[in-house]
């Protein structure tokens, strides 16, 4: 039997890998950029370890040299949503992508058709080139979409699988269906109150996009024009802060930024 060198094995595998992971974390910078609610919260990235790929091989009776073809999440990545609609989206957008810069070889949906232990997600099968020091070649890896609540209970239920041997007790069995049950109430829950998660996230942003934007032209003013009010702006803006008051705040803004326009410092 020929000896694998892991080490060069996986190296395509991690390079897929990281190139994923920089292109879904850029689509959540592109929501934010443009002020809009990201359906993707974070995302995840891992390369299988050898035992596990070892592991799946023999459950699965694949022989050693088939590994490549036949395990198609050696490369893994996930994306972490807030809300099962961002899933929806999330599908959408990677949906998109097929034929662009990757192609999609299968799709599970896990969240429609619950699987027997409680396990919800969306998967993804795809190929994605990639170019090596030897050339381009095609990388299979699998994609799974999940909200925080889906992931807090598949993270949970994997480790309690993984020290079982996958043979948990009956009585540990039920409880991660009913724990599997509640996760999927949080999601309907916090689905119901969306719009104003959503809302009271923008008016956080925006909150602080004012605060960072107010105390720049306070500085620039003090230090670039030596302009005596800017210690009163100063004082000013530390009492409309203590207030609370987001259209106070945003009336302030405006006003210091005339005033910056005024000694081109803006
Ligand atoms: P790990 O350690 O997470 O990588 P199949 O397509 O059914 O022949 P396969 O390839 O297992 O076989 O596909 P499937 O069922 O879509 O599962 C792929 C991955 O989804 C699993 O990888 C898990 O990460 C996750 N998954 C699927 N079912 C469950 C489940 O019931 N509970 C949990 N916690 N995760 C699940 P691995 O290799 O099992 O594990």
């Amino acid at each position: 039997m020929e000896i694998i060198n892991w080490s060069l094995f996986l190296l395509p595998y991690a390079q897929a890998v990281d190139e994923l992971k920089l292109k879904f974390s850029n689509l959540r910078r592109d929501f934010i950029t443009a002020e809009q609610h990201s359906p993707i919260e974070h995302v995840e990235g891992r390369v299988k370890r050898v035992g596990a790929i070892l592991n799946k091989a023999r459950s699965k009776g694949i022989g050693y040299d088939q590994i490549s073809e036949n395990i198609e999440d050696i490369a893994g990545i996930r994306i972490i949503c807030r809300f099962v609609e961002d899933i929806d989206k999330v599908v959408e957008m990677i949906c998109a992508r097929d034929g662009v810069d990757l192609h999609i070889k299968e799709s599970h949906d896990y969240i429609t058709n619950t699987k027997p232990s409680g396990y919800r997600s969306y998967h993804f099968n795809i190929a994605y080139p990639i170019v090596t020091a030897d050339g381009p070649i095609s990388i299979t890896a699998e994609i799974q979409i999940r909200t925080m609540a889906m992931d807090f209970w598949a993270t949970i239920e994997h480790s309690l699988k993984y020290k079982y041997s996958g043979n948990l007790p009956r009585g540990l069995q039920e409880r991660l269906i009913n724990a599997a049950e509640a996760s999927f109430m949080l999601d309907q829950e916090m689905g119901h109150i969306r719009e104003e998660i959503v809302a009271a996230d923008e008016a956080i942003h925006l909150h602080n996009d004012l605060v960072d934007q107010i105390l720049k032209n306070v500085a620039k003013l003090h230090f670039k024009t030596e302009f005596e009010e800017a210690n009163d702006f100063n004082r000013q803006f530390m009492e409309i802060y203590s207030e609370n008051n987001l259209e106070r705040l945003k009336d302030f803004n405006k006003q210091l930024k005339t005033i910056a326009r005024l000694y081109s410092v803006e």
